[in-house]
């Protein structure tokens, strides 16, 4: 294995070399989801929060009896999300059983998500999905956390530990992840049969059509498509739970079971401006199916990389921002600990406009770093220079912890990101190296991969990872404990506004 890293690492400084030369670059990588804050165009959809704790046996006749379908009924948190028309909400509205109706939201993933894919050419020769974990010299974050010393100091206790990913479903069949998989199930609304027999593969030849059912509900099918896959859920588990010894990455903690949920949906409308939308997101019901479920099992740690901003002054968001709120109380009570990534908005999110679901209590927040630069050591890329917030990321008083999420290095001329507008035309074609090095299934072929991506979206799932060894040590920690022990553990990189408690150390965590 050390051979093998070292000889990728060669090929690294070959294909910088290669790389300064003007080769063509992409956008810069923005892989958080962001949030559609309206209703699907023409549609309906609602969150139904009922003044009980526990969804009341006469729910489902309550919200037939207002003209309403239920879509998803949480009965753990007393929540319905259902479909109806206007005269059903307020029916419902009127309903004494019924604390607050509003609409359900969606997380979106960005249509023109940046990926640089690892290929021969940009790994000098090392890439290869059969080959034990020989890109593993690009991985300055896990370096920087001292993953690997910590997951071999935790050792054999990881595996009565599982982490949840929250996310597009997650390859199963990827030599990183073979293995790797406690579970795999969709609670997303147009479920469909991965290659390996589960709900939870990230396949998305299905689709809910809006167009033809505005208020569609279960009961109005899926369309069919040409298959298209999503790799943002299979690079989220590498970075948890990568295997060792298999697959070109490893993870944080490697010895550790992932859960995969597939909680997004594909869908399609035409908007108000006669443009169609063809997009993956996910629902705040199959969100909280997911949690519920996951809670139920004993899922110790849940990793979200997703999000959305809502507006809790706002009548029709109040009622999601509640019912995530009985969503998250239960998953404490089962002591399922949740991470979520801040966002990639690169704002500060204080105030009426909150992060969902990163700023409901009790839920860690993750704040995203890069590194000023890289150089190579032992031949291994790792940092060289101070940690630095990423130049998308959000901030505020609500980051709990931050994580390495990829940056682009730093311009030393001026001190800003190479991503940043005003350098982003002269940026070194080998700004990639930066980002996040992760597991993929190609979205064109369907084929196990790899590439680098960036975003908090990245860095929740570090912090899962480090929350999953530390768990292993301590079973006994509650959510608050575990939660606790991880911020008191965190390195100070800088400022609390930026970085929170600090930078996830899976080394001094482990300690
Ligand atoms: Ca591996």
């Amino acid at each position: 294995m050390k051979k093998n890293v070292l000889a990728s690492v060669f090929a690294v400084s070959l294909s910088l070399t290669l790389a300064a030369c003007g080769q063509q670059t992409t956008a810069p990588a923005s892989t958080d989801a962001t949030l559609g804050a309206q209703a699907v165009h023409g549609s309906q959809r609602l969150v139904v929060v009922f003044r009980n704790g526990k969804l009341p046996a006469d729910a489902s006749a309550r919200i037939t009896k207002a003209g309403g379908k239920v879509t998803k009924a949480i009965g753990n948190a007393g929540v319905a999300t259902i479909t109806g028309t206007a005269a059903t909400r307020a029916a419902l509205e009127k309903d004494t059983a019924v604390l607050a109706v509003g609409i359900e939201h969606r997380y979106e993933l960005p249509k023109n998500t940046d990926r640089v894919l690892a290929t021969a050419a940009n790994t000098g020769g090392a890439f290869s999905v059969t080959a034990a974990d020989t890109l593993y010299g690009y991985q300055w974050d896990m370096r920087r956390i001292g993953a690997q010393v910590a997951a071999e100091r935790v050792g054999a206790a990881q595996t009565k530990v599982t982490v949840g990913v929250l996310d597009t479903g997650v390859m199963s069949d990827h030599p990183d992840m073979v293995g790797q998989l406690a579970f795999s199930k969709g609670t997303n609304y147009c479920q469909e049969t991965g290659r390996d027999g589960t709900t939870g593969y990230p396949v998305y030849s299905r689709y809910i059509d809006f167009d033809a059912h505005p208020n569609w509900s279960e009961a109005d099918g899926c369309a069919t498509t040409t298959v298209t896959y999503e790799d943002h859920g299979t690079h989220v588990a590498g970075t948890v739970a990568g295997k060792a010894g298999g697959g070109g990455i490893i993870g944080v903690a490697p010895g550790v079971k992932i859960a995969a949920y597939k909680v997004f949906d594909r869908y399609r409308y035409t908007d108000t401006d006669g443009s169609i939308v063809d997009a993956v997101g996910g629902f705040d019901g199959p969100i909280f199916d997911a949690i519920i479920d996951a809670a139920n099992r004993g899922v110790n740690v849940i990793n979200m990389s997703l999000g959305g901003t809502l507006d809790r002054s706002n009548r029709d968001d109040n009622a999601s921002w509640l019912a995530w709120q009985r969503v998250m109380n239960y998953a404490d009570k089962k002591g399922t600990l949740i991470i979520a990534s801040a966002g990639n908005a690169a704002e500060n999110s204080n105030g009426n406009i909150a992060h969902i679901p990163s700023d409901v209590p009790g839920i860690m927040s993750v704040s995203a770093t890069g590194v000023t630069a890289l150089k190579t050591v032992g031949g291994q890329l790792v940092a060289n220079g101070p940690d630095v917030l990423a130049f998308y990321s959000n901030y505020g008083a609500s980051t709990d912890i931050a994580a390495p999420g990829g940056d682009c290095g730093t311009n030393p001329a001026n001190g800003l990101s190479w991503c940043d507008a005003v350098n982003r035309p002269n940026r070194p074609a080998t700004y990639f190296y930066h980002l996040i090095l992760s597991s993929v299934i190609d979205y064109t072929t369907g084929a196990p991969a790899y590439a680098w991506f960036a975003g908090t979206s990245m860095a929740s799932p570090h912090v899962a990872g480090v929350a999953a060894l530390v768990k292993a040590q301590h079973p006994e920690f509650s959510t608050n404990q575990l939660k606790a022990y991880l911020k008191r553990s965190a390195e100070n990189v800088g400022q609390k506004q930026t970085f929170g408690s600090g930078l996830a150390n899976a080394d001094l965590a482990t300690r």
